[in-house]
């Protein structure tokens, strides 16, 4: 293209800013794309319908859509994910450091050309509510080849012109390429894989090459609002970028709203307990409103000294699998007609339009004709016997496979989802998925003990066959695969910044994954995990006193608000305790983990080490 094309688009797409026009110049340059387009939210049901046309998404009925991707090219990769900057003391255990300049020459040959013959859309993004007091960390502008990544952009980020125009700063945004490239040919899961999802930290420039996935392909979410924003929270020294879901619980009966927000490992239900609704018995007093369900920033206002939050995101994408009216019927709703909503790798049904998922409902569904797997194949082709066996490899939808909707139409978003500074935060808790060990809830006194506690957290893998079931992958505050500076570092700027605070959040620690000797979950879950936290929130105001634990604070039996619910005081019993031969073998690994990180806090090691000694009591 003609440089005056490439002006005259970004001039047609309402583009002034002359630092992002710079940057969109220099790469079409490089990228070699047919034409430059500029994107905006309103452009939404424009490409939507190109994107039918082209055959790049699929109806579903009630106004709603779906996609497949290509088929290695299903989640996130971990091991093609890069943090570079020109410093090697930014290497951590976790973030897969390069230097930049290496890996920058790197990505640009394999990016040479990679839009030839496709449009280059320009994307101008803001992470954060439109007037947030961190607005200055939110901008960005993603070049993609992707339809189908506008489409989800334009679902999880505020898109358009004016967020890039208007900064004090006109060079101060993210800048975000994002190239496809050639799905069959990138030799994906090899020694010689060519995809590179690339933070440079210290630049602001994300390089994501080989893939239209997710958190590989949509640059607001995961690369700047993680990655990124953690790296520049940090090197100000102003605030924390976590992957932590937000809520506030309403008690009307005082008015009260709380907000808790807080971090769990993939797959350990963040999103359904984002969007919870209050067990029935509850629901006359307590509202719980949503925030968000994947990233939270966090700060220290100076005028109140209170620990602030809020999502810079503007939308969900949510996991599929086992949504349903039980687990989160608010997700339906948000997916519901109308919502625009887009599904990625589940089950399709061309000719009924619809989509399902494993989970979506008890049984599969009973009429097999028109369904076709998140592949594409048709249900009914396959041999009886993988039809509908639940197997591993025989799932209609794709384990990954998402949904992608816009914050608005989550029924229970709070009305101060907007609020330029956030709302005041009343409790961080971190959770994993653990079937033994980890109580229902314990609250953690103090900030040192309470990082301690998410620098711990981890899921447990299923090393059952080599039988060191109860072994975690240790995954710090759910950062493992968005850390992007050393994590001794990264304790170091938690405790300063929430040692900044006036008023200290209570920590705590909740898993509502607990299974019995017989293998089954013995707590409800879901809407019922409201009073896990209500009884944490008693526990800070000094309302439950608990019970110490060389662990925390456990809730007493009669502190718990159980009315409505039916539990066996076996299984309540075994909620509300600890195994300690099983927390010795923990505190062991602990300490493996910990030894990783280099110069860490001793404040951290000393609330190790009060744990351990507690253990010997
Ligand atoms: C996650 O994997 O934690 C996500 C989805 O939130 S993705 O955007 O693909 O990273
Ligand atoms: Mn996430």
């Amino acid at each position: 293209m003609q440089a005056h094309d490439i002006e005259a688009a970004l001039n047609a797409g309402g583009v002034t800013n002359e630092a992002a026009k710079t940057f969109v110049k220099q790469w079409a340059a490089h990228l070699n794309p047919a034409h430059v387009e500029v994107v905006s939210a309103a452009d939404d049901k424009r490409l939507v319908s190109e994107a039918l046309t082209a055959g790049e998404i699929q109806e579903v009925a009630g106004g709603r859509f779906f996609s497949r991707s290509y088929s290695k090219d299903t989640a996130r990769s971990e091991e093609r994910t890069f943090v570079a900057s020109s410093n090697p003391a930014d290497k951590g255990s976790y973030n897969n450091w390069a230097d930049s300049t290496e890996i920058k020459a790197k990505v640009e040959a394999l990016m040479k050309d990679g839009m030839a013959g496709k449009t280059m859309y320009v994307l101008p993004y803001l992470m954060s509510p439109p007037d947030s007091v961190l607005k200055q960390w939110a901008a960005g502008v993603e070049l993609t080849d992707s339809r189908v990544v506008v489409l989800h952009m334009i679902r999880m980020a505020r898109v358009g012109a004016d967020y890039i125009n208007d900064l004090p700063d006109q060079s101060n945004f993210v800048r975000g390429v994002h190239v496809t490239g050639d799905l069959d040919d990138l030799q994906q899961g090899t020694p010689n894989d060519k995809r590179h999802f690339v933070t440079v930290a210290d630049e602001r420039l994300l390089l994501h090459y080989g893939s239209s996935y997710g958190g590989n392909a949509l640059l607001g979410k995961i690369a700047h609002g993680l990655r990124q924003a953690s790296y520049d929270g940090w090197a100000s020294g102003g605030f924390l970028a976590e992957q932590f879901m937000l809520i506030g619980i309403l008690d009307k009966q005082t008015g009260r709203t709380y907000y808790i927000c807080g971090g769990f490992p993939s797959a350990s239900g963040k999103t359904n307990l984002a969007m919870m609704h209050p067990p029935a018995a509850l629901a006359d007093r307590y509202e719980v409103h949503f925030f968000g369900d994947d990233i939270a920033w966090i700060y220290v206002d100076e005028t109140d000294g209170k620990l602030y939050a809020f999502n810079p995101e503007y939308g969900v994408f949510g996991v599929a699998k086992d949504t349903n009216e039980v687990s989160n019927p608010n997700a339906l709703y948000s997916i519901g007609e109308n919502s625009r909503a887009l599904f990625t790798n589940t089950a399709y049904n061309p000719g009924l339009k619809d989509v399902w998922w494993e989970g979506r409902t008890k049984e599969y569904p009973e009429d097999l004709s028109g369904w076709e797997d998140w592949r594409g194949d048709p249900i009914s082709a396959r041999p009886a016997d993988k039809q509908k066996s639940g197997d591993n490899g025989d799932e209609w939808a794709h384990p990954n496979s998402r949904f992608t909707t816009n914050l608005a139409n989550v029924p229970n978003i709070s009305p101060d989802a907007d609020a330029p500074k956030g709302v005041p935060i009343d409790a961080i808790i971190f959770g994993g998925r653990v079937r033994e060990r980890e109580p229902l809830i314990r609250a953690i006194r103090g900030v040192a003990e309470g990082v301690y506690d998410g620098l711990t957290l981890g899921a447990e893998a299923t090393f059952a066959a080599e039988g060191k079931q109860g072994l975690l992958r240790y995954d710090p505050m759910s950062m493992r695969p968005f850390l992007s500076y050393p994590e001794a570092k990264y304790a170091e700027h938690w405790l300063n910044i929430v040692g900044q605070a006036r008023e200290k959040p209570v920590f705590a620690h909740v898993n509502w994954f607990q299974r019995g000797d017989d293998g089954r979950y013995i707590w409800p879950g879901y809407s019922e995990n409201l009073r896990a936290l209500l009884w944490l929130l008693d526990f800070a105001a000094g309302k439950a006193t608990g019970e110490e634990s060389p662990v925390g604070v456990l809730p007493k039996e009669s502190e718990l608000n159980l009315e409505g619910l039916d539990i066996a005081s076996d299984d309540l019993e075994r909620l509300l305790s600890i195994d300690y031969e099983r927390w010795r073998l923990e505190m062991t690994n602990r300490e493996e983990h910990l030894r990783q990180f280099e110069g860490l806090p001793d404040a951290i090691w000393q609330a190790h080490r009060d744990m351990a000694k507690a253990f010997e009591a």
